[in-house]
């Protein structure tokens, strides 16, 4: 009879501390995936820093990147995304000034590079970058140049989408022009000369192109993926969505003969 109880007290005790344990396995678990949950989230922050609050036009200026956590702890593992842990865009406010460079990592969460500012007035970085674990990130600061700002050119809708740019004929077709939808937009290059169509494009950060695209207010940075990576012309593909009705300015990035060129385009969205 007393076997029998002992038994049966620790049968008991065995559920419950295999219940326990299940409860606690699963809470865990649980809030592990609130964890990766909230890493997934745009969790991270830029602190920008640069050699000079007010940089000449054209004089070395030194931008520092850090990108921390929200408890200010660096942040200091990042995916590789197009060949690059981060990639900077600076631009003029008014969008006719436009650069792509690679600041380089250091340690400790922090990015920087060395460059120079064309002329007097203000300039908007966006710095582009996948924290290890987390989402594709864009955080932005804005520098103004000092001197007298050049007046701001308007952005205006090409009409014609076709550019001629370092002897190419370039044009940029969309499958559709609507806000919030998913869009393909399609580079099409030919031989300004000959007509024939350009089939060696070289592989420019890992892919066909490359493509930035801002709103006129330079306020929204859209994340833009080609479609087929591995082309090398004639037709260069993108795909994107334009979060709201307005201009927008994009800027293809490609490579041929070992050399880089830009397409600018402005499109309107209706
Ligand atoms: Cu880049």
């Amino acid at each position: 009879m007393r076997g029998l109880v002992f038994v049966i007290i620790l049968a008991v005790a065995v559920a419950l501390s295999g219940c326990g344990k299940t409860t606690s396995d699963h809470n865990s678990h649980n809030s592990h995936e609130v964890e990766r949950a909230d890493s997934a989230t745009d969790n991270t922050e830029a602190v920008w820093t640069l050699s000079a609050d007010h940089p000449s036009p054209n004089a070395d200026v030194t931008i520092k990147v850090k990108i921390q956590d929200d408890s200010g702890k660096p942040v200091e593992q990042f995916d590789i995304n197009h060949e690059k842990k981060m990639h900077l865009i600076i631009v003029s406010k008014d969008l006719s000034y436009f650069d792509h460079i690679h600041p380089e990592y250091q340690d400790n969460g922090e990015f920087t590079i060395t460059t120079q500012l064309p002329n007097a007035g203000e300039f908007k970085m966006f710095a582009d970058y996948i924290p290890s674990g987390g989402k594709a990130t864009t955080k932005s600061n804005v520098v103004t140049v000092q001197g007298t700002a050049p007046a701001a050119e308007t952005l205006v809708p090409d009409l014609e989408k076709e550019q001629m740019i370092d002897g190419k004929k370039v044009s940029l077709d969309f499958d559709s022009l609507q806000a919030n939808k998913e869009v393909n937009m399609t580079f099409h290059m030919t031989d300004a000369q000959t007509n024939k169509p350009v089939t060696d494009l070289q592989p420019y950060l890992g892919a066909v192109g490359h493509v930035v695209i801002l709103s006129e207010d330079a306020e929204n940075y859209l994340h833009v993926h080609p479609t087929e990576e591995k082309a090398k012309g004639p037709d260069a593909k993108f795909m994107t969505s334009f979060p709201s009705s307005g201009n927008y300015k994009i800027w293809g990035q490609f490579k041929q003969n070992g050399k880089t060129f830009i397409v600018p385009f402005v499109v309107n969205i209706p």
